[in-house]
């Protein structure tokens, strides 16, 4: 039995392997004027502007990615949690807090799920969030600077995966853990893991004016894998929802261990009962260590606070809030529909898709019909809150959104295709193969009640033949399509960064006009900076040196720098003076351990330099800024550790 479970699955495997193989690559290369149609579809012309931003998460990159849409053009990479060379964050003095966690300095994530924030679920284009899968945490991106302004670490979480989905109005961005685990921490045998362990399932209030997250309580489910989750919209706001797999509990081999029940769950929780609950004082608070990290667009700088205490819920303390509605085959996606009514669960070891009815969920809570219970929360039957299945004729299916227009559109990874189908006929409407192996799909607005449904962009996991081969690793390739007709029609295809695990895309007519152009120097209340190069200067402090030093086309104040030693350690707190759109000056000075530094018209960067060798060391600006620029260049002598050079500045003297 268990064997055929893994048989069948290696066989799916194969036979994906081999029909995704066979499939002419080419298909959109001869295809004359249906090309040259698909072609005019995704030609933005030099100069124009694309019609949609998509944020596509790069999985183990650590960072997210922008692109237009429909023209698939890279506008940038937006560091994370993972540092970032190109500019410096992670490196720099003042971006290094972001990546504090309880477990020290973590420079490198896996990061899935964009979400943008909404109001009255439409998206509102003020802030993504993504989620660290690794070392858990959650991080808030702002979207009129592009820059990670936030991240908070969940304590009594591993493997942060149903995360990081926000509510209707984005009071809460939910995180919940794949992996269960003790909690607390402890040091106790594996194999005590079947009914030891928790999954907790975490709701981070965002402050409505200034987005800051304070994780607000974790509901500590029973030790499943808690896999994807998504909020529930209109009529169902105030239930969030969640896949599971392995409600066997298994602790090891869970590809044939976790595959034993027919069924797993969705466990439906009613967050705004337990938000009652913890208003009037209900919880338990337990003792925890987790890293909250904070940007400051004033200060240009991060801190970090380390928070002591976590809000725990024991479900079966706050009646009718939980329930599980069993859901077939390890069930992958979780996803909503526009209205709010239909539960999607895609079993990923199964052909068919499962709708659960909020409606018909509601109506058996109300009558208590109940097929038993897993660790006091209540079963509901499968019957009872089914609302139909699609026979989609796929295999493994994993994700699905909707077009606003009554179609959901599904992914299969095993069968490699993106099947579009009616969400109340919940017949099949169009196929269309994915080249290869198709994980997430997008729809700008697809996690929300009113999707823009014009695009829809696949994430394939296999490259293979589709582009030029670039040795034995290749970028994974995403796929646009065009949804506005019956039938879908690939547009383009395209490579993304890192893994994407899911996207966000948003008209930029919401979004372009709200991003910012420079930071304001006389906002500028970083300690370091300096507002006017007349206040430039070189401190000693013992062996710390203090240069503060400021940027503006061509040249650095000051540019001569002399007495500094060997052992010393080295400050350059480097302000840009500039106040123009898309004028960042860099810097990088010869034998520097960490980056280089771009810094932002009116923004405070500091690198920290330690030379080990006496010589005169040139500095310089990395970023080609005017024509000048390879004029941009400084010195700084460095002399033995004993000697008595003067301290001493200079520009232009
Ligand atoms: S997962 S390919 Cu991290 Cu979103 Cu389903
Ligand atoms: Cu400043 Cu180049």
């Amino acid at each position: 039995m268990k064997l055929t479970i893994s048989n069948l699955l290696v066989t799916l495997a194969v036979v994906s392997g081999i029909s995704a193989g066979c499939n002419n690559n080419k298909s959109s290369g001869n295809r004359g004027a249906l090309a040259s149609s698909a072609a005019e579809k995704v030609y933005v012309a030099p100069g124009e502007h694309d019609e949609f931003y998509a944020f596509f998460s790069g999985g183990y990159s650590g960072n997210l990615t922008v692109y237009g849409l429909p023209s698939g053009r890279m506008f940038k990479e937006i560091p994370v949690f993972s540092q970032f060379p190109t500019n410096g964050y992670g490196y720099s003095e003042e971006t290094k807090a972001m990546l504090n966690t309880s477990h020290g300095f973590i420079p490198w994530d896996d990061l899935h799920h964009p979400d943008i924030s909404q109001t009255n679920g439409k998206l509102d284009g003020r802030w993504i969030f993504v989620n660290g899968n690794n070392t858990p945490r959650i991080a808030r991106i702002d979207l009129s600077t592009f820059e990670t302004e936030e991240i908070i670490e969940i304590p009594n979480s591993a493997g942060n995966h149903s995360s990081s989905f926000i509510t209707e109005n984005t009071e809460y961005v939910v995180a919940g853990t794949r992996f269960s685990v003790p909690v607390p921490q402890q040091d106790i045998s594996i194999s005590e893991y079947k009914g030891n362990f928790k999954g907790a399932l975490s709701f981070i209030s965002v402050a409505p004016e200034t987005g800051k997250m304070d994780l607000k309580f974790q509901i500590m489910m029973p030790g499943f894998d808690y896999d994807l989750s998504h909020p529930g919209r209109g009529k169902s706001h105030g239930w969030f929802f969640f896949t599971t797999y392995n409600t066997e509990e298994a602790n090891t081999l869970l590809e044939v261990n976790a595959s034993q029940n027919d069924k797993d769950f969705i466990a439906a929780i009613n967050w705004k009962k337990i938000e009652a609950y913890v208003n009037e004082g209900g919880g338990t608070k337990m003792p925890a260590s987790y890293a909250h990290n904070e940007y400051d667009d004033s200060t240009h700088s991060a801190t970090t606070t380390v928070k002591k205490e976590v809000l725990t819920i024991d479900p079966t303390e706050v009646p009718g809030a939980v329930f599980f509605l069993p859901t077939p085959k390890s069930p992958h996606g979780c996803d909503v529909d526009p209205t709010g009514q239909y539960i999607i669960g895609n079993g990923k070891l199964s052909a068919d898709l499962t709708i659960h009815s909020f409606d018909k969920m509601i109506a058996a809570i109300e009558a208590e019909k109940f097929d038993g219970e897993a660790y006091g929360i209540p079963i509901l039957n499968f019957e009872d809150v089914l609302a139909g299945q699609v026979k989609s004729g796929g295999l493994g299916p994993l994700h699905t959104e909707f077009d606003g227009k009554g179609n959901a559109y599904t992914t299969f990874f095993i069968s490699s295709e993106l099947v579009k189908w009616n969400v109340e006929t919940r017949e099949v409407i169009d196929r269309q193969p994915n080249y290869y192996s198709v994980g997430h799909v997008m729809i700008p607005g697809g996690n929300s009640a009113a999707p823009f449904g014009k695009y829809a962009v696949a994430m394939n996991k296999i490259t293979k033949d589709r582009y030029l081969p670039t040795g034995p690793e290749l970028e994974h390739s995403a796929q646009l399509f065009d949804i506005s007709g019956d039938k879908m029609q690939l547009l383009l295809d395209f490579p993304t960064h890192g893994e994407p695990h899911y996207a966000a895309g948003i008209p930029a007519e919401i979004l372009a006009p709200r991003s910012k152009k420079i930071y304001k120097l006389e906002d500028n209340k970083h300690e370091f900076a300096i507002l006017s190069s007349e206040d430039s200067r070189v401190e000693r402090q013992g062996n710390e040196v203090h240069v503060y030093m400021s940027m503006i086309r061509s040249h650095f104040t000051p540019d001569n720098i002399e007495g500094i030693k060997v052992g010393d350690k080295v400050y350059f707190h480097i302000t840009n003076h500039e106040q123009d759109f898309d004028v960042p000056h860099g810097f990088a000075v010869i034998g520097a351990n960490n980056a280089e530094l771009l810094i932002m018209p009116g923004q405070t960067r500091t690198l920290v330099w330690e030379p080990k060798q006496v010589g005169v060391w040139p500095f310089y600006c990395t970023d080609f800024c005017s024509a000048l620029h390879q004029e941009m260049q400084g010195y700084i002598r460095v002399s033995p550790k004993d000697s008595d050079i003067r301290l001493q500045w200079s520009l232009g003297e």
